[in-house]
Parts: structure tokens; C-alpha cells; sequence
């Protein structure tokens, strides 16, 4: 059970609701906490097989906590970075994809924690947002660099030095989040994806996951030998025969994650 964490499994997808509604769930220290143990749990849960994180309110994340950051000294600001910037690799390394279902003000930290999310989908209330330098401080969980690597240098540094919110369709529009839905129908649409990710193999995501963000982090020849490798391993497994096998008896796998 957490303060802040409102936690919901329908069948193997976990949904996490982001609840600290009167701060516009701004990230504090014993929130940064809960999501960091959270996303340690999750990694050892073989019964969930997709994350979607959401925020109550009207706010996914409106950023770190700025009561808390105002008075931190050099080191400590460096510290409540490196903090932050743990948490998210966790969620960005998590066995198993992430959904954010960005319902309202994703800004600062806020769109930092959807940047280390898999996939982003946004409600069309959604503003996305990296006002730091309007505070006297660069983006610190991640945003400078994670949101070039998305949506490139030139949109990343609009973003960061006018401090301005963007809308969830120009977010759309840059490929910062993949979809644009109705505020009422984001949920669903979050469930829907979960869902059409849960009838695939388990282990073919993960192998995905993992090839895909390793190889987003080196060269095309380095990319394709991780490929290769993953490609690979997915033959020493059962879900690969019973997918094939499915196919070939034109009827539906039933993948175990073996
Ligand atoms: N931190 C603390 N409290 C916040 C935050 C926040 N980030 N955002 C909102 N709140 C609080 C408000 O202070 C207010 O509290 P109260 O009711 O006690 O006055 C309550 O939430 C409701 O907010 P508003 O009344 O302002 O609501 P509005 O609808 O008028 O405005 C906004 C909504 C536009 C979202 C506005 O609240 C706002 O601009 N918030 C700040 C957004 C922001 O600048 N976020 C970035 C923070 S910096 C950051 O995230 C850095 C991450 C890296 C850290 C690295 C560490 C070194």
C-alpha cells in the first residue's frame, strides 16, 4: 500500500494512478520513493505483463516538487537529480512495457517520467511541457537527454529554452506521444494497447524491449548484432514453436512465456 500510489490490476495489466491531486502530483521526495520501490516490485512480477501509468486529476506529473528543490544546495540538487534519474532508468529498464496515459499537465519531471515510458498516448487536455529554465534550472530527470533522442535537437530545444506548454496535438504532431484520444476514452485506449500487447509472446516483447533500447543507444552495426543475438534466442524458446505452429494450424497461439 502506498500514500501516493493508487495501484489497480485488471488480468496481468497493471495500472498505477499517480494520486497527489492537491500538488498536481508533483514528484516529492516520498513519492520519488514509492514509484522507485514500486518499479522494484514490478520487475519481479512474472503475473504482470504491461505497466500503464496515469496521474489523478488533472495532472499526469506537473514536475518535481519546487517547495522542495528551492532551497537545495549545488550538491543536494545534483543528488535529487541522480535520484530521480535512478527511478526513471527503472522504469525505462522494466521487464515489461509502459504506458503512459498522459491525462493533463505533463511538465518537467512530469514529461521526463513519461519519456522513460515505452510508449506514450495523450488526452487531447494533455500540455507537455519543460519549464525549468523559467525556474533558474535545466531539466534534471532525464529531459535533455531523452527528449532529443524522441523528437530531435531542434524541437527538444524549442521545448526546453521557451519553457512553453505544448498541446497534445502539436506533442502529436513532433512524435512525443504516439495517439491523441478523447479525455474520457484515454483509459480504455491505455487497456486496449495493453491488451493487444498481452496476446503477443511475453518473451518476443521483452526481447524487443531490450533490443530497441540498447540498440537506440549505439551504432546501426552494434544495433543489428543485438538484433541478431535477441532474433536468436527467440528460437530456444516454446512461445516461438507454438507461435509458428499456431500460424501454420491457421488458429490462435497460446503463448506461455517459456
Ligand atoms: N511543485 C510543487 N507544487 C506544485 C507544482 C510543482 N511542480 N505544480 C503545481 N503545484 C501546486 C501549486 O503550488 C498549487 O498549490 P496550492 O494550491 O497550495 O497553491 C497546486 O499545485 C495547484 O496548482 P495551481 O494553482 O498552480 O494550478 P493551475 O491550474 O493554476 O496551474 C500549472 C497549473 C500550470 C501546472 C501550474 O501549477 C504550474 O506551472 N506548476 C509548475 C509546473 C512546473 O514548473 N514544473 C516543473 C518543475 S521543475 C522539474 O520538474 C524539474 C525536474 C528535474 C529535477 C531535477 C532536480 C535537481
Amino acid at each position: 500500500m502506498y500514500k501516493y500510489l493508487k495501484e489497480e490490476l485488471k488480468d496481468s495489466i497493471y495500472i498505477l494512478t499517480i494520486s497527489k491531486e492537491k500538488s498536481l502530483n508533483a514528484l516529492n521526495a516520498e513519492l520519488l520513493e514509492e514509484l522507485d520501490d514500486c518499479f522494484t516490485n514490478l520487475a519481479e512480477r512474472e503475473d504482470i505483463e504491461v505497466v500503464i501509468i496515469t496521474g489523478a486529476g488533472k495532472a499526469f506529473v506537473a514536475g518535481a516538487d519546487i517547495g522542495e528543490m528551492s532551497n537545495l544546495n549545488a550538491n543536494e540538487g545534483y543528488d535529487w537529480a541522480n535520484k530521480g534519474m535512478q527511478t526513471f532508468f527503472k522504469i525505462e529498464n522494466l521487464n515489461k512495457p509502459v504506458i503512459a496515459a498522459i491525462n493533463g499537465f505533463a511538465l518537467g519531471g512530469g514529461c521526463e517520467l513519461s519519456l522513460s515510458c515505452d510508449i506514450r498516448i495523450a488526452s487531447k487536455k494533455a500540455k507537455i511541457g519543460q519549464p525549468e529554465v523559467g525556474l533558474g534550472i535545466t531539466p534534471g530527470f532525464g529531459g535533455t537527454q531523452r527528449l532529443p533522442r524522441e523528437i530531435g535537437l531542434s524541437n527538444a530545444k524549442k521545448m526546453i529554452y521557451t519553457a512553453e506548454h505544448i498541446s497534445a496535438d502539436e506533442a502529436y504532431r513532433m512524435g512525443l506521444v504516439s495517439e491523441v484520444v478523447e479525455p474520457e476514452e484515454l483509459m480504455e485506449r491505455a487497456i486496449e494497447l495493453a491488451e493487444r500487447i498481452v496476446k503477443n509472446s511475453k518473451l518476443a516483447v521483452r526481447y524487443s524491449k531490450q533490443a530497441i533500447d540498447t540498440g537506440a543507444q549505439t551504432d546501426l552495426n552494434s544495433g543489428m548484432d543485438i538484433e541478431r543475438s535477441k532474433f536468436g534466442l527467440c528460437f530456444a524458446t516454446e512461445d516461438q514453436k507454438e507461435g509458428m505452429k499456431a500460424f501454420l494450424e491457421k488458429r490462435n497461439a497460446n503463448f506461455t512465456g517459456k
